[in-house]
Protein backbone atom coordinates (compact mmCIF):
# COMPACT_ATOMS: atom_id res chain seq x y z
CA UNK A 1 0.00 0.00 0.00
CA UNK A 2 1.54 3.05 -1.20
CA UNK A 3 1.22 6.60 0.51
CA UNK A 4 -1.72 5.54 3.00
CA UNK A 5 -3.25 9.04 3.52
CA UNK A 6 -5.98 7.86 6.10
CA UNK A 7 -7.40 4.94 7.51
CA UNK A 8 -10.09 4.33 5.05
CA UNK A 9 -7.16 3.61 2.39
CA UNK A 10 -6.42 0.60 4.25
CA UNK A 11 -9.77 -0.75 4.26
CA UNK A 12 -10.32 -0.59 0.41
CA UNK A 13 -6.51 -2.35 0.33
CA UNK A 14 -7.47 -5.11 2.47
CA UNK A 15 -10.78 -5.70 1.18
CA UNK A 16 -9.19 -6.73 -2.27
CA UNK A 17 -6.92 -8.67 -0.44
CA UNK A 18 -8.93 -11.11 2.37
CA UNK A 19 -11.06 -13.97 1.47
CA UNK A 20 -14.78 -13.57 1.22
CA UNK A 21 -15.25 -15.66 4.68
CA UNK A 22 -12.69 -13.79 6.40
CA UNK A 23 -13.77 -10.25 5.27
CA UNK A 24 -17.21 -11.27 6.40
CA UNK A 25 -16.26 -12.27 9.68
CA UNK A 26 -14.14 -8.76 10.03
CA UNK A 27 -16.79 -6.55 8.81
CA UNK A 28 -20.00 -7.87 9.74
CA UNK A 29 -22.07 -6.92 12.52
CA UNK A 30 -25.65 -8.92 14.04
CA UNK A 31 -28.61 -8.83 12.11
CA UNK A 32 -29.46 -5.22 10.71
CA UNK A 33 -26.15 -4.38 11.35
CA UNK A 34 -27.75 -0.81 12.47
CA UNK A 35 -25.72 -0.35 15.25
CA UNK A 36 -22.53 -1.20 12.79
CA UNK A 37 -23.38 1.25 10.54
CA UNK A 38 -24.69 4.32 13.56
CA UNK A 39 -20.96 4.05 15.75
CA UNK A 40 -19.62 5.86 12.33
CA UNK A 41 -22.48 7.65 11.73
CA UNK A 42 -22.91 9.00 15.07
CA UNK A 43 -19.08 10.27 14.75
CA UNK A 44 -20.34 11.88 11.07
CA UNK A 45 -23.15 13.84 12.75
CA UNK A 46 -21.00 15.30 15.35
CA UNK A 47 -20.70 19.29 14.50
CA UNK A 48 -17.22 21.26 16.95
CA UNK A 49 -16.86 24.53 18.30
CA UNK A 50 -13.69 25.29 18.78
CA UNK A 51 -12.14 27.72 20.41
CA UNK A 52 -9.46 30.42 18.89
CA UNK A 53 -6.37 32.27 20.06
CA UNK A 54 -4.73 29.31 22.40
CA UNK A 55 -1.37 29.07 21.57
CA UNK A 56 -1.45 25.47 20.07
CA UNK A 57 2.42 25.85 18.97
CA UNK A 58 3.73 22.60 20.97
CA UNK A 59 0.93 19.56 21.05
CA UNK A 60 0.84 17.41 23.97
CA UNK A 61 -1.06 14.12 23.37
CA UNK A 62 0.53 12.32 26.19
CA UNK A 63 -1.94 11.07 28.75
CA UNK A 64 -2.25 8.50 31.24
CA UNK A 65 -4.23 5.21 31.81
CA UNK A 66 -4.66 3.53 35.09
CA UNK A 67 -1.87 5.07 36.56
CA UNK A 68 0.36 4.28 33.32
CA UNK A 69 2.05 6.89 30.68
CA UNK A 70 1.14 6.81 27.30
CA UNK A 71 1.77 8.73 24.23
CA UNK A 72 -1.57 8.96 22.39
CA UNK A 73 -4.98 8.49 24.58
CA UNK A 74 -5.41 5.68 22.03
CA UNK A 75 -5.42 2.21 21.99
CA UNK A 76 -5.99 -1.01 20.39
CA UNK A 77 -9.15 -3.23 21.45
CA UNK A 78 -8.87 -6.48 20.93
CA UNK A 79 -9.92 -8.54 18.22
CA UNK A 80 -9.70 -12.31 17.88
CA UNK A 81 -7.60 -14.46 15.94
CA UNK A 82 -5.41 -11.91 13.81
CA UNK A 83 -3.95 -15.09 11.83
CA UNK A 84 -6.11 -14.69 9.96
CA UNK A 85 -4.75 -11.19 9.01
CA UNK A 86 -1.20 -11.54 8.69
CA UNK A 87 1.09 -14.28 9.16
CA UNK A 88 3.07 -11.98 12.19
CA UNK A 89 -0.56 -12.17 14.03
CA UNK A 90 -0.92 -10.04 17.35
CA UNK A 91 2.78 -10.17 17.92
CA UNK A 92 2.52 -7.45 14.77
CA UNK A 93 -0.14 -5.33 16.62
CA UNK A 94 1.46 -5.11 19.85
CA UNK A 95 4.61 -4.25 18.37
CA UNK A 96 3.48 -1.59 16.92
CA UNK A 97 1.55 -0.74 19.94
CA UNK A 98 4.31 -0.92 22.17
CA UNK A 99 6.22 1.09 19.57
CA UNK A 100 3.70 3.70 19.66
CA UNK A 101 3.25 4.14 23.08
CA UNK A 102 -0.15 3.00 23.43
CA UNK A 103 -1.71 0.02 25.08
CA UNK A 104 -2.81 -3.21 23.55
CA UNK A 105 -5.40 -5.51 24.52
CA UNK A 106 -4.91 -9.15 23.71
CA UNK A 107 -8.20 -11.24 23.25
CA UNK A 108 -8.72 -14.51 25.33
CA UNK A 109 -9.20 -15.69 21.49
CA UNK A 110 -5.64 -14.90 20.26
CA UNK A 111 -4.34 -16.57 17.35
CA UNK A 112 -0.92 -16.54 19.31
CA UNK A 113 -0.74 -17.08 23.24
CA UNK A 114 -0.57 -14.02 25.89
CA UNK A 115 3.07 -15.12 26.49
CA UNK A 116 3.88 -14.83 23.23
CA UNK A 117 2.10 -11.14 22.36
CA UNK A 118 3.94 -9.70 25.21
CA UNK A 119 7.34 -10.33 24.22
CA UNK A 120 6.39 -7.61 22.23
CA UNK A 121 7.02 -5.47 25.30
CA UNK A 122 5.00 -2.08 26.06
CA UNK A 123 1.79 -1.94 27.90
CA UNK A 124 -0.25 -4.62 27.61
CA UNK A 125 -3.87 -5.65 28.93
CA UNK A 126 -5.84 -9.33 28.90
CA UNK A 127 -9.19 -9.49 27.69
CA UNK A 128 -10.95 -11.94 29.89
CA UNK A 129 -13.93 -13.98 28.54
CA UNK A 130 -14.83 -15.64 31.75
CA UNK A 131 -14.93 -19.35 30.22
CA UNK A 132 -17.56 -21.54 31.93
CA UNK A 133 -14.77 -23.29 33.51
CA UNK A 134 -13.62 -21.37 36.39
CA UNK A 135 -10.27 -23.31 36.93
CA UNK A 136 -9.39 -22.27 33.05
CA UNK A 137 -10.21 -18.53 33.54
CA UNK A 138 -8.61 -18.58 36.86
CA UNK A 139 -5.36 -19.61 35.57
CA UNK A 140 -5.58 -17.33 32.14
CA UNK A 141 -5.47 -14.65 35.11
CA UNK A 142 -2.64 -16.09 36.71
CA UNK A 143 -0.84 -16.45 33.56
CA UNK A 144 -1.61 -12.81 32.70
CA UNK A 145 -0.66 -11.37 35.71
CA UNK A 146 3.07 -13.60 34.78
CA UNK A 147 3.31 -12.38 31.67
CA UNK A 148 3.30 -8.63 32.58
CA UNK A 149 -0.27 -7.29 31.69
CA UNK A 150 -1.32 -4.54 33.83
CA UNK A 151 -5.31 -5.29 33.64
CA UNK A 152 -7.74 -7.38 32.83
CA UNK A 153 -10.42 -6.65 30.31
CA UNK A 154 -13.45 -8.40 31.27
CA UNK A 155 -16.23 -8.30 28.30
CA UNK A 156 -19.33 -8.52 29.49
CA UNK A 157 -21.50 -8.06 26.57
CA UNK A 158 -21.26 -11.98 25.20
CA UNK A 159 -22.70 -13.93 26.94
CA UNK A 160 -23.93 -15.57 23.50
CA UNK A 161 -22.75 -14.58 20.56
CA UNK A 162 -24.98 -12.06 18.18
CA UNK A 163 -26.36 -13.49 15.14
CA UNK A 164 -23.93 -12.10 12.53
CA UNK A 165 -26.13 -13.38 9.39
CA UNK A 166 -22.71 -12.77 7.22
CA UNK A 167 -20.86 -16.01 8.93
CA UNK A 168 -24.33 -17.41 8.87
CA UNK A 169 -24.18 -17.59 5.05
CA UNK A 170 -20.23 -18.41 4.67
CA UNK A 171 -19.36 -20.09 7.86
CA UNK A 172 -17.11 -18.77 10.43
CA UNK A 173 -13.49 -19.57 10.06
CA UNK A 174 -12.22 -22.57 12.00
CA UNK A 175 -9.04 -21.73 13.58
CA UNK A 176 -6.95 -22.52 16.37
CA UNK A 177 -6.95 -20.33 20.26
CA UNK A 178 -3.34 -20.30 21.46
CA UNK A 179 -4.09 -19.51 24.79
CA UNK A 180 -6.56 -22.20 25.60
CA UNK A 181 -4.32 -24.99 24.15
CA UNK A 182 -5.67 -27.28 26.76
CA UNK A 183 -9.13 -27.46 25.66
CA UNK A 184 -9.47 -26.19 22.18
CA UNK A 185 -9.89 -28.81 19.46
CA UNK A 186 -7.20 -27.59 16.60
CA UNK A 187 -9.52 -25.89 13.55
CA UNK A 188 -12.42 -25.20 16.21
CA UNK A 189 -15.16 -22.88 14.22
CA UNK A 190 -15.03 -19.52 16.63
CA UNK A 191 -19.23 -19.44 16.61
CA UNK A 192 -18.31 -23.37 18.26
CA UNK A 193 -15.74 -21.96 20.09
CA UNK A 194 -17.26 -19.36 21.96
CA UNK A 195 -20.30 -21.26 22.62
CA UNK A 196 -17.45 -23.39 24.60
CA UNK A 197 -15.77 -20.69 25.86
CA UNK A 198 -18.18 -18.14 27.26
CA UNK A 199 -20.60 -18.50 30.10
CA UNK A 200 -24.26 -17.60 29.93
CA UNK A 201 -24.62 -17.47 33.93
CA UNK A 202 -22.19 -15.09 34.45
CA UNK A 203 -23.69 -12.01 36.80
CA UNK A 204 -22.69 -9.82 38.81
CA UNK A 205 -21.19 -12.13 41.91
CA UNK A 206 -18.90 -13.82 39.07
CA UNK A 207 -16.82 -10.17 38.73
CA UNK A 208 -16.47 -10.49 42.49
CA UNK A 209 -15.44 -13.79 42.62
CA UNK A 210 -13.15 -12.52 39.85
CA UNK A 211 -12.40 -9.57 42.17
CA UNK A 212 -11.34 -12.10 44.80
CA UNK A 213 -8.92 -13.69 42.54
CA UNK A 214 -6.50 -11.14 41.45
CA UNK A 215 -4.85 -7.81 42.55
CA UNK A 216 -4.77 -6.09 38.72
CA UNK A 217 -6.83 -3.53 37.95
CA UNK A 218 -10.24 -4.64 35.85
CA UNK A 219 -12.30 -2.54 33.31
CA UNK A 220 -15.75 -3.89 31.90
CA UNK A 221 -16.15 -4.20 28.22
CA UNK A 222 -19.31 -3.88 26.78
CA UNK A 223 -21.16 -1.09 29.05
CA UNK A 224 -24.03 0.76 27.32
CA UNK A 225 -25.59 2.61 30.23
CA UNK A 226 -24.90 4.80 33.28
CA UNK A 227 -26.90 2.07 35.61
CA UNK A 228 -24.40 -0.63 34.51
CA UNK A 229 -21.57 2.26 35.18
CA UNK A 230 -22.13 2.49 38.62
CA UNK A 231 -22.28 -0.90 39.24
CA UNK A 232 -19.10 -1.40 38.12
CA UNK A 233 -17.81 0.80 40.51
CA UNK A 234 -19.96 -0.65 42.45
CA UNK A 235 -18.12 -3.83 42.02
CA UNK A 236 -14.20 -2.80 41.86
CA UNK A 237 -14.07 -1.80 38.72
CA UNK A 238 -11.32 0.69 37.81
CA UNK A 239 -12.41 1.66 34.44
CA UNK A 240 -15.80 1.43 32.17
CA UNK A 241 -15.62 0.61 28.54
CA UNK A 242 -18.42 1.72 26.53
CA UNK A 243 -19.03 -0.59 23.76
CA UNK A 244 -21.50 -2.20 21.95
CA UNK A 245 -18.73 -4.22 20.42
CA UNK A 246 -18.45 -2.98 17.24
CA UNK A 247 -21.88 -3.72 16.56
CA UNK A 248 -21.34 -7.59 16.18
CA UNK A 249 -23.87 -8.26 19.71
CA UNK A 250 -26.79 -6.83 20.10
CA UNK A 251 -28.24 -4.95 16.94
CA UNK A 252 -30.19 -1.52 17.49
CA UNK A 253 -28.17 -0.69 20.38
CA UNK A 254 -26.99 3.62 20.01
CA UNK A 255 -23.70 4.13 18.74
CA UNK A 256 -21.24 4.14 21.55
CA UNK A 257 -20.15 7.73 21.33
CA UNK A 258 -23.61 8.73 21.96
CA UNK A 259 -23.66 7.02 25.37
CA UNK A 260 -20.02 8.23 26.44
CA UNK A 261 -21.81 11.44 28.56
CA UNK A 262 -24.04 9.54 30.23
CA UNK A 263 -21.54 6.75 31.27
CA UNK A 264 -19.53 9.72 32.39
CA UNK A 265 -21.68 11.75 34.17
CA UNK A 266 -23.01 8.57 36.02
CA UNK A 267 -19.72 7.43 37.42
CA UNK A 268 -18.89 11.33 38.09
CA UNK A 269 -14.95 10.30 38.11
CA UNK A 270 -15.12 7.26 40.04
CA UNK A 271 -13.47 5.30 37.68
CA UNK A 272 -11.98 6.08 34.10
CA UNK A 273 -14.30 5.76 30.93
CA UNK A 274 -13.24 4.01 27.88
CA UNK A 275 -14.99 3.89 24.29
CA UNK A 276 -14.32 2.21 21.14
CA UNK A 277 -16.82 1.70 17.64
CA UNK A 278 -17.00 3.47 14.56
CA UNK A 279 -13.59 5.54 15.61
CA UNK A 280 -12.10 6.33 12.27
CA UNK A 281 -10.36 9.65 12.33
CA UNK A 282 -8.19 11.23 14.70
CA UNK A 283 -11.01 14.03 14.52
CA UNK A 284 -13.42 11.31 16.16
CA UNK A 285 -10.90 10.08 19.28
CA UNK A 286 -10.81 14.14 19.49
CA UNK A 287 -14.75 14.19 19.74
CA UNK A 288 -14.37 11.32 22.42
CA UNK A 289 -11.91 12.58 24.71
CA UNK A 290 -14.05 16.14 25.17
CA UNK A 291 -17.07 14.50 25.71
CA UNK A 292 -15.43 12.95 29.29
CA UNK A 293 -13.11 9.32 27.69
CA UNK A 294 -9.86 8.83 28.56
CA UNK A 295 -8.68 6.49 25.97
CA UNK A 296 -10.52 5.87 22.53
CA UNK A 297 -9.57 2.44 20.92
CA UNK A 298 -9.66 1.56 17.55
CA UNK A 299 -11.08 -2.42 16.02
CA UNK A 300 -11.42 -2.93 12.46
CA UNK A 301 -8.76 -0.46 11.58
CA UNK A 302 -5.98 -2.15 13.20
CA UNK A 303 -7.37 -5.72 11.19
CA UNK A 304 -7.13 -3.53 7.87
CA UNK A 305 -3.50 -2.45 8.33
CA UNK A 306 -2.07 -5.57 9.88
CA UNK A 307 -3.80 -7.13 6.60
CA UNK A 308 -1.87 -4.16 4.35
CA UNK A 309 1.20 -4.67 5.89
CA UNK A 310 1.74 -6.38 9.25
CA UNK A 311 3.49 -4.58 11.92
CA UNK A 312 4.91 -1.68 9.52
CA UNK A 313 1.11 -1.17 8.36
CA UNK A 314 -0.38 -1.18 11.69
CA UNK A 315 2.46 1.27 12.92
CA UNK A 316 1.67 3.61 9.72
CA UNK A 317 -2.11 3.66 11.00
CA UNK A 318 -1.03 4.48 14.15
CA UNK A 319 0.77 7.22 12.87
CA UNK A 320 -1.98 8.97 10.94
CA UNK A 321 -4.63 8.95 13.89
CA UNK A 322 -2.11 10.70 15.94
CA UNK A 323 -0.91 12.98 12.95
CA UNK A 324 -5.35 13.40 12.71
CA UNK A 325 -5.42 13.96 16.38
CA UNK A 326 -2.74 16.54 16.53
CA UNK A 327 -4.08 18.63 13.48
CA UNK A 328 -7.83 18.38 14.56
CA UNK A 329 -6.54 19.35 18.79
CA UNK A 330 -4.70 22.13 17.37
CA UNK A 331 -7.73 23.79 15.66
CA UNK A 332 -9.94 23.30 18.23
CA UNK A 333 -7.74 25.45 20.38
CA UNK A 334 -6.63 22.92 22.85
CA UNK A 335 -2.91 22.23 23.21
CA UNK A 336 -3.46 19.75 25.57
CA UNK A 337 -5.86 16.85 26.23
CA UNK A 338 -7.38 18.09 29.03
CA UNK A 339 -8.05 21.30 27.09
CA UNK A 340 -10.70 19.33 25.11
CA UNK A 341 -14.37 20.08 26.84
CA UNK A 342 -17.67 18.53 26.11
CA UNK A 343 -18.86 21.99 25.35
CA UNK A 344 -16.76 21.75 22.07
CA UNK A 345 -18.88 18.89 20.59
CA UNK A 346 -22.59 19.12 19.48
C1 LIG B 1 -13.88 -7.97 17.97
N1 LIG B 1 -14.16 -7.53 19.27
C2 LIG B 1 -13.77 -8.32 20.34
N2 LIG B 1 -13.97 -7.89 21.62
C3 LIG B 1 -13.56 -8.65 22.67
O1 LIG B 1 -13.77 -8.23 23.81
N3 LIG B 1 -12.93 -9.84 22.47
C4 LIG B 1 -12.68 -10.34 21.22
O2 LIG B 1 -12.09 -11.40 21.07
C5 LIG B 1 -13.13 -9.57 20.12
N4 LIG B 1 -12.94 -10.02 18.83
C6 LIG B 1 -13.28 -9.23 17.77
C7 LIG B 1 -12.99 -9.66 16.48
C8 LIG B 1 -13.27 -8.85 15.38
C9 LIG B 1 -12.93 -9.33 14.00
C10 LIG B 1 -13.86 -7.57 15.58
C11 LIG B 1 -14.16 -6.65 14.43
C12 LIG B 1 -14.17 -7.16 16.86
C13 LIG B 1 -14.75 -6.20 19.52
C14 LIG B 1 -13.67 -5.10 19.59
O3 LIG B 1 -12.92 -5.21 20.77
C15 LIG B 1 -14.25 -3.69 19.56
O4 LIG B 1 -15.22 -3.56 20.59
C16 LIG B 1 -14.86 -3.26 18.23
O5 LIG B 1 -14.18 -3.84 17.14
C17 LIG B 1 -14.84 -1.74 18.11
O6 LIG B 1 -15.46 -1.30 16.96
P1 LIG B 1 -14.67 -0.94 15.59
O7 LIG B 1 -13.44 -0.11 15.96
O8 LIG B 1 -14.32 -2.23 14.95
O9 LIG B 1 -15.68 -0.14 14.84
C1 LIG C 1 -16.04 -11.61 18.10
C2 LIG C 1 -15.79 -12.27 19.43
C3 LIG C 1 -14.76 -13.29 19.40
O1 LIG C 1 -16.54 -10.48 18.12
O2 LIG C 1 -15.53 -11.34 20.42
O3 LIG C 1 -15.81 -12.22 17.05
Amino acid sequence: LDNPVNLYDFQTHARARLDPQVLAYLEGGALDEVTLHENEQAFLRKRLRPRVLRDVSTPDLTSTVLGRSIAVPVGIAPTAQHHLFHADAELAAARAAASAGIPFVGSTMSSISLEEIAQAGGLRWMQLYIQQDRVLTEKLVQRAVAAGYKALVVTVDTPVLGRRERDLRLGSPRQTYANLDDISAEGETLADAAKRLIDPRITWDDIDWLRSTTSLPFVLKGIMTGADASLAVEHGAAAVWVSNHGGRQLDRLPATIDMVAEVVDALAGRAEVYVDGGVRRGLDVAIGLALGARCVFLGRPILYALTCDGERGVAAALRIIEAELANAMALLGAPRVADLERSMVV
